[in-house]
């Protein structure tokens, strides 16, 4: 689903998903959700909508709780129309199933590490916030109405089509500009913050997992290994033969005013319930980002659409 009038994300998707129709909606919009479902008549919704940079959700907390919050309220709700669901008729078989992207985010300040899907909330910023009360919602839903509605708790998910305001491409991207010569220093926030990183390609194999089981329910999905930044760059720059302490600086202008400290994955369930396994390492993906932008950058024919600035966002 695209929204807007000449969306320039349409000339992207297009270069890498060729095959697949598009159809207009806006999680802002009632009305439009509940004609996309109609025309569509979808099996599964997979909603990864979001305004999901965290920093920009201190920016635009409004509009992050309008979209990553209530954006899941509307899309249930489009759902649980068009199905004609209600207190008084329960979904039947062959009902549309409905994926939520929860995050790991929502966690915040761990209550305790790792993470599973007992763990409590504790979100440390207004995105945070806005996907947790979209998790609820979703467990809400299925309560409330039978539907069979999941949401993935998914912990941070990288690849070479990462954004470049995210630090795993921003931190890929800066070290192929050093390598190639183009830049000599890479602008970075907190180097002690902890994340479990892994593979979106990984991760996209358990939401459509989760909506192949006889029942729905919740997952944490993650490796279950934490790195720190300093760990990532140091990683990186080692990739292409740098010692990142002579290209790192560390700049106020990207330390957040809450910041989530630590976050580490605990699959079990996943692992158990779905037979998930990441198969993509921590180190396999960093390389696999920098070589990716090295030739990116390398290459005559760059796409114009791609964010060359680690500092835009
Ligand atoms: O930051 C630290 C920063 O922006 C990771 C989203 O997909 O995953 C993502 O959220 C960490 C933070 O991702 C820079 O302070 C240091 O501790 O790559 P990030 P995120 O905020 O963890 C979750 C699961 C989501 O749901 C989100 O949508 O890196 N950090 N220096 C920096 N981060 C950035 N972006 N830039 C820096 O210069």
């Amino acid at each position: 689903m695209v929204r807007g009038q000449a969306n320039p994300h349409v000339a992207r998707l297009r270069k890498h998903i060729g095959d697949v129709q598009l159809t207009t909606g806006d999680l802002l919009d009632q009305g439009s959700l509940i004609s996309a479902v109609e025309r569509v008549q979808p099996d599964e919704v997979y909603n990864l909508g979001a305004i999901s940079y965290v920093p920009m959700s201190w920016q635009q907390a409004e509009l992050t709780a309008e979209v990553t919050g209530m954006g899941v309220l509307r899309m249930l709700e489009a759902i649980r129309v068009v199905s004609g669901v209600g207190q008084s008729r329960t979904p039947g078989p062959g009902q549309i199933r409905f994926y939520q992207a929860s995050s790991s985010e929502m966690f915040g300040m761990v209550r305790e590490t790792p993470q599973n899907e007992r763990t409590p909330f504790h979100p440390r910023s207004p995105y945070g916030v806005a996907k947790t009360y979209g998790h609820y919602i979703t467990q809400n839903y299925r309560e409330s109405y039978g539907m069979f509605a999941v949401s993935g708790i998914l912990f941070n998910h990288e690849s070479p089509r990462r954004g470049a305001e995210f630090v795993t491409r921003k931190v890929s991207l800066g070290v192929a500009r050093i390598k190639l010569g183009l830049a000599s220093e890479l602008r970075m926030g907190n180097l002690e913050a902890r994340r479990d990183w892994g593979f979106a390609g990984d991760y996209a194999r358990a939401m459509r997992m989760m909506l192949a089981q006889d029942a729905p329910e919740d997952y944490v999905i993650g490796t279950g290994r934490t790195q720190s930044v300093r760990d990532l760059v140091e990683l990186a720059f080692a990739t292409v033969g740098l010692n990142w302490r002579d290209h790192v600086v560390q700049d106020p202008r990207f330390t957040r005013p809450a910041e989530v400290d630590l976050l580490c994955a605990d699959p079990k369930k996943a692992r158990e319930q779905l037979g998930w396994e990441p198969e993509v390492g921590f180190e396999e993906l960093v390389a696999m980002m920098v070589e990716s932008d090295l030739r990116l950058l390398s290459s005559s024919s760059r796409p114009e659409d791609e964010p060359l600035s680690p500092d835009h966002w």
